[in-house]
Formats: structure tokens, C-alpha cells, sequence
């Protein structure tokens, strides 16, 4: 397969998309997004990943939607065309199961926050800065940054943020909750990738019910959410996966995993 805006790779049980738009700082056109989907759904159906890295350039993970294209946009064309909706990585990513890092360097703004905040979680580089600015466009964020901004910061930080459009640097967005870690741009693609693999080498049955239940606390109220928790909780108990784990940890072995 080959992608015009985006590189594919494979590390070992871990997939990798780069996002790659170098004129125009990774602007999320609606052929970038389409091509983002379709390695995504490569990677789901291909049973020796276990994880997946979206990672951008030294100078951006990613602007925002491309603002050249949304000029031209009318809002019939975008109601017609679900925008931007109507590109399958959105979409696929929400839906997705296996975990997904955001590796961030440099500009993560408008849609490219959006994009990062639809990962699991984000690593950042100390050059990092996050924001929406969609107000300086007399528009205002439409994947997500008003609720995952929300959740992920708090309303006090987020209102300030998408109200001003100013941007955050990695320590604040740190210290604001909005990401894991910080490295620096030569060690961010070797943490990420050890940190994928260190979860890519867990088992599928167990990485997928986590994800799917620290997903449902944020869907749910709390007694439901433990609810759900313990029945996945339980389900687990079904795996060959978790035979093979305890018996791994009782004979002082590593264990073996076959995400069965
Ligand atoms: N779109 C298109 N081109 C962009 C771009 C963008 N978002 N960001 C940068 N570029 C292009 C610039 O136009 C420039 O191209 P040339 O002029 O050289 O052809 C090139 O990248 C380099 O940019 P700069 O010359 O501006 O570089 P600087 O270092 O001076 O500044 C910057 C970097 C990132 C601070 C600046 O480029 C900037 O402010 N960019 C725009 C950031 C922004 O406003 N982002 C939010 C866009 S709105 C939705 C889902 C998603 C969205 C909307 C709806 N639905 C589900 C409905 C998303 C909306 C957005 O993201």
C-alpha cells in the first residue's frame, strides 16, 4: 500500500503511522485523515500488531485541519459531508480497540489536538504546544476539543483555552493532566516505541478490556462503570492469556502470550 501524506511502519508488535505533510506543518486534509484510517484498519486486522504510534514531525505532530481546504467550504457541503467525519480516520479511531499513542513534537493545534486527544494517551517533547485555536477563525472546535479539552484539563483550563485560542507548552499541559510524559525530540520516538512495545507485549485480551473500561468511566456513572470493570474484570478469567500469566509469574518465568 502506499500513502501520499502519511509513512507506515512495523516494530515488532508495534505499527507506526507518521504523519507526513511537511509543507504545510501536517495539516489534516480530508485525503491525510482518509489515509490515517486506512492504516489503521490495517493495523486492526493484522494480528501481530498490539499496539499503535501516531507520531508527526520535529516541528508539528500536526496544525489542524487544513484551512486552505475549509475556506472553500460551505456549510451545506460540510453538513452534507459530515465534516470532517466524512474521512475514516476520525471515525476508525474512536471505534478503535487496540491502544494508540499520540507522539508529539512541536505544533498539536486544532485538529491535531483533537487528533492526539482521540489516542489513548499522549508523549510529549519539551517543544511541545498544544492548543485550539479554531476561535481566532471565527469557528470553533468540532472533533472533540470542547469535551476531550474538558475532560482532559478541566472546564476552568479548557474555557480559557479554546475561549482564548492560546497556546500550552508541554509542562503546563503536564501538570494540566492532558498528557503522560515528557521527553525530549531525540528520545521521543524511542520512548514512545518502548512504551508500545511494552504494552504491545501484554496480552491483547487484557490491553483491550483496559482501554474499553477506562473508556466507559467517561461514558458512565460510577457504580456502573465498576460494574462494567468487574464483569471484564471476570471475562479475563476465560483467557488462555491469563493461565499462562500466573503460571508464568509462579515459575519464575516470563510468560508466553498468544492474545488467546
Ligand atoms: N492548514 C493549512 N495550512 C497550514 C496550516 C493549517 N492548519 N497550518 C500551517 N499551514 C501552512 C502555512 O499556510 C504555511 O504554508 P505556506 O504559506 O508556506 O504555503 C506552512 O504551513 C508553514 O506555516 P507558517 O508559515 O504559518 O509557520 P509558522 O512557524 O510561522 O507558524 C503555526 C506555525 C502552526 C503557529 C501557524 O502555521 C498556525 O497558526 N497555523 C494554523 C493553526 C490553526 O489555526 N489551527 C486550527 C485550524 S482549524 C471538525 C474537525 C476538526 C476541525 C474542524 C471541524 N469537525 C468534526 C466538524 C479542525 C479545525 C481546525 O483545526
Amino acid at each position: 500500500m502506499s500513502y501520499q501524506y502519511i509513512n507506515v511502519s512495523n516494530h515488532d508488535g508495534v505499527g507506526e503511522i507518521k504523519l507526513h505533510r511537511p509543507d504545510a506543518m501536517n495539516a489534516l486534509c480530508a485525503a491525510l485523515m482518509e489515509e490515517v484510517g486506512t492504516a489503521l484498519q490495517g493495523f486492526a486486522a493484522d494480528d501481530t500488531i498490539n499496539a499503535v504510534m501516531i507520531t508527526g514531525s520535529e516541528k508539528a505532530f500536526a496544525a489542524g485541519a487544513d484551512i486552505k481546504d475549509m475556506a472553500q467550504l460551505s456549510c451545506v457541503d460540510a453538513v452534507q459531508d459530515d465534516f470532517p467525519f466524512s474521512a475514516s480516520g476520525w471515525t476508525v479511531l474512536k471505534e478503535y480497540r487496540k491502544p494508540v499513542i499520540a507522539a508529539v513534537s512541536g505544533y498539536c493545534l486544532g485538529g491535531g489536538c483533537e487528533l492526539a486527544m482521540s489516542c489513548d494517551f499522549i508523549i510529549a517533547t519539551d517543544t511541545a504546544r498544544f492548543g485550539q485555536p479554531e476561535v481566532k477563525l471565527a469557528i470553533m472546535p468540532g472533533a472533540g476539543g470542547t469535551q476531550r479539552m474538558a475532560r482532559a484539563v478541566g472546564k476552568a483550563r479548557a474555557m480559557e483555552l479554546c475561549l482564548t485560542g492560546r497556546f500550552m507548552d508541554a509542562e503546563e499541559a503536564l501538570e494540566a493532566g492532558l498528557i503522560a510524559y515528557i521527553t525530549t525530540v531525540d528520545r521521543l520516538h524511542g520512548d514512545t516505541l518502548a512504551t508500545a512495545s511494552t504494552i504491545a507485549a501484554h496480552s491483547s485480551i487484557s490491553t483491550q478490556l483496559i482501554k474499553e473500561s477506562i473508556n466507559q468511566a467517561f461514558e458512565m456513572p460510577l457504580s456502573s462503570g465498576l460494574l462494567f470493570e468487574r464483569r471484564m474484570f471476570q471475562t479475563c478469567f476465560a483467557s488462555e492469556d491469563r493461565t499462562e500469566g500466573m503460571n508464568a509469574f509462579i515459575d519464575k518465568r516470563p510468560p508466553a502470550f498468544r492474545n488467546r
